[in-house]
């Protein structure tokens, strides 16, 4: 038996010597680099590991363990400013749980008083002591380890929001205010770009990017550094004025600091219950990624004085405060493969398989990884240790290795050179971040995603007609292009394995009403590249039939607002594919239609494969107009006269163009000759 229980305490001692000495690792990286390898709740899971088996083994804590260390470490550039009131720490809550058995807590503690709450955003940056002395600022100082902290006066002295002298002269003789000083994200984007130019390294978030401005030893680039504070409480307070003692409750000493000039947070309310901090702490999530700053949740404080005193303290944090923390956004797992997409026009996009991991308030087992250039760039390799991160709403991306963590014999990843699904080449064009599978739409990945996106809200808007029953459709050889989803039957469809008769009349009753449609739609629809809502939008409008978009040549199209010559090339490749003019014919043919619009033979269009050459000024139809009615009756328009022209209209003041038309003997219309040619057209 002791003998086990000796092996059982060795074991339990590596496994504390390894946490120690990933903690003082990871602390170094994060204090004293501001480069911090692993994300915040990692190393907060490591710390209370390390803290359990110490309570669990108090034989084997010892003092030089990162568990005895409270915040942050004291640099020995600056120097020491011991607090004489402690800047305290916030106890942190991850539930609505922990919110109510706080209320409850207090309530208790307060022998059922009434109090109030005041809710504030927890601001992700470092906490900071100014003091004022006859309202000058004399010292301003980090947390440190809350008893002693290091003197920053010079620098946080180039920060805008920090005043200088406090106005209004009512303040107490000495003043010590409490707040968070944060690099608003903004800022910090600038900053990254500006660091990347010069070839410095990025910062890896705004906190480390506020925490490295402020421990700069030159304060000039303190200075050029976009920081700012807002204040959140009180430290030592000495002769207050008669005319403006101190305020007896948080809300009103708030206010009573910015009377003095000091900046604090337009979000701080003032709330009666638990109910409303819970709607709070919902409100201030859902709008958190629109905050110029970053947060990384909300504090709940007892608002009167009084009753904060009543409550107490236990260690260094006050029982009358809560952090309610957001669910972190960055979590590390581990990258188990790379799995690659095809997508609709064929591009290739690697994933990463994940294991699974709780990141943002999901759990996450994907993550895009965008293109063999961002995977380079990032070195992420399959077996390695990554942060994943998910912020809101926004697709979870993997952040990067944790390079301290990479297994032996790992090999950098390279996307296939083949298409996974098809086995046609894969290319890359010059310039083009991403390779695409060259097997068009023999391949049958393209074709689904085609299929999905013909079918999806914004384009035919087919009701029922959802990604897997579209794979289902294609895995069963039942449509091969857009066009054959005209052609199912009731019996076809019923047949598909869990399909029931009412849900297969009513896709067939959805695709029939997806033949009423309008232009942009339809255009959209199509899924040429590029040409997304908007474009088509901006296509119909300009040309209001689809012959003319068809037969516009890469010059016309880009008279187009929304065209340039990248997505005029697109439209033009897309429109000369024979395939694709079948498919057309089809779904034309099929009795899909839209108002307003006539659809001609175009070779018995009036001005069919003619090419037309508009010089001069119009004085009665607008350019753009005269060039949309020639190319609806079947006109290619161009700029210049070659011999090729078969038409010029010259308006007045016509120069060059009409002389060299002359010269050539090429047809010339004059403006009315034109509107003419339009009233009979
Ligand atoms: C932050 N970080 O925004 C406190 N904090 O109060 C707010 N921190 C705090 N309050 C007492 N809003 C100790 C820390």
């Amino acid at each position: 038996m002791a003998s086990e229980k000796m092996t059982e305490e060795n074991n339990v001692r590596d496994q504390i010597n390894i946490l120690k000495e990933q903690l003082n690792y990871h602390a170094h990286r994060y204090y004293l680099l501001d480069d911090p390898e692993i994300p915040d709740a990692e190393y907060d899971r490591l710390f209370r590991r390390l803290e359990t088996l110490e309570q669990q083994y108090p034989d084997l804590a010892t003092l030089d363990s990162p568990t005895q260390r409270v915040g942050g470490q004291i640099l020995e550039h600056f120097k020491q400013v011991a607090h004489q009131i402690p800047m305290l720490s916030l106890s942190n809550a991850f539930s609505e749980q922990e919110i109510f058995d706080f209320a409850q807590r207090i309530d208790d503690l307060l022998e059922h008083e009434n109090f109030n709450i005041v809710a504030e955003p927890k601001l992700d940056g470092l906490a900071i002591s100014l003091r004022y002395e006859q309202g000058i600022l004399v010292q301003a100082a980090t947390r440190g380890d809350g008893q002693t902290g290091e003197d920053v006066t010079q620098n946080v002295r180039t920060i805008q929001s920090v005043p200088l002298k406090l106005i209004n002269n009512d303040y107490p003789q000495v003043l010590e205010v409490r707040g968070e000083i944060f690099m608003p994200k903004g800022g910090f984007k600038k900053l990254n770009e500006i660091q990347l130019k010069n070839g410095d390294k990025a910062f890896a978030n705004p906190r480390n990017a506020a925490a490295g401005s402020l421990r700069q030893l030159d304060s000039r680039v303190t200075a050029s550094r976009p920081l700012a504070m807002y204040c959140y409480a009180l430290g030592l307070v000495e002769g207050e004025h008669a005319d403006n003692p101190i305020k007896t409750t948080h809300s009103d000493i708030l206010q009573q600091l910015q009377h003095w000039g000091l900046s604090v947070s337009p979000e701080i309310k003032r709330l009666e219950n638990c109910q409303q901090c819970i709607v709070y702490y919902q409100n201030i999530m859902q709008r958190r990624s629109d905050l110029p700053y970053e947060i990384d949740g909300v504090v709940f404080k007892v608002d009167s004085i009084a009753q904060q005193q009543k409550a107490g303290f236990i260690s260094r944090a006050p029982r009358w405060a809560i952090a309610y923390k957001f669910p972190a956004e960055e979590a590390i797992t581990r990258l188990m493969g790379i799995d690659v997409q095809v997508g609709r026009t064929g591009a290739l996009t690697p994933v990463a398989r994940l294991k699974p991991v709780f990141v943002g308030g999901v759990t996450v087992t994907n993550a895009t990884l965008h293109n063999q250039d961002e995977i380079d760039r990032k070195d992420i390799r399959i077996g390695d240790t990554v942060i994943v991160r998910r912020a809101g709403d926004v697709i979870p991306e993997v952040v990067g290795p944790v390079l301290s963590r990479r297994p032996e014999n790992t090999a950098p990843y390279i996307l296939p050179d083949h298409c996974p699904v098809c086995g046609s080449v894969a290319e890359r064009v010059d310039g083009e971040a991403k390779s695409r599978c060259t097997g068009g739409l023999y391949c049958p990945a393209q074709r689904k995603e085609a299929i999905k996106h013909f079918a999806s809200r914004k384009a035919m808007d087919i009701d029922g007609l959802g990604d897997k029953l579209v794979e289902q459709l294609v895995e069963a050889g039942l449509i091969h292009d857009v066009s054959n989803l005209y052609q199912l039957s009731l019996k076809q469809i019923s047949a598909l394995e869990r399909m029931g008769p009412k849900s297969a009349e009513n896709l067939i009753q959805a695709i029939e009403n997806s033949k009423l449609t309008t232009l942009s739609r339809f255009i959209y629809a199509l899924g040429i590249r590029e040409v997304g809502e908007a474009t088509a939008l901006a296509l119909a409008n300009y040309f209001k039939t689809l012959t003319a978009i068809q037969l516009a040549t890469e010059e016309e199209l880009q008279e187009v607002a929304d065209v340039g010559p990248i997505v005029a090339h697109h439209i033009v490749t897309f429109f000369a594919q024979t395939h694709n003019q079948e498919v057309l014919t089809k779904l034309l043919g099929a009795g899909i239609h839209w108002p307003k619009i006539f659809i001609k033979d175009k070779d018995a269009l009036p001005l069919a494969g003619k090419t037309v050459v508009l010089t001069g000024s119009l004085a009665v139809m607008a350019r753009n107009e005269a060039k949309a009615k020639l190319i609806e009756l079947g006109a290619k328009v161009s700029s210049s006269v070659s011999k090729k022209t078969a038409l010029v209209i010259a308006g007045e003041k016509a120069g060059s163009k009409l002389t060299k038309a002359q010269e050539l003997g090429i047809e010339i219309m004059d403006e009315a000759q034109m509107l003419e040619l339009f009233n009979q057209g």
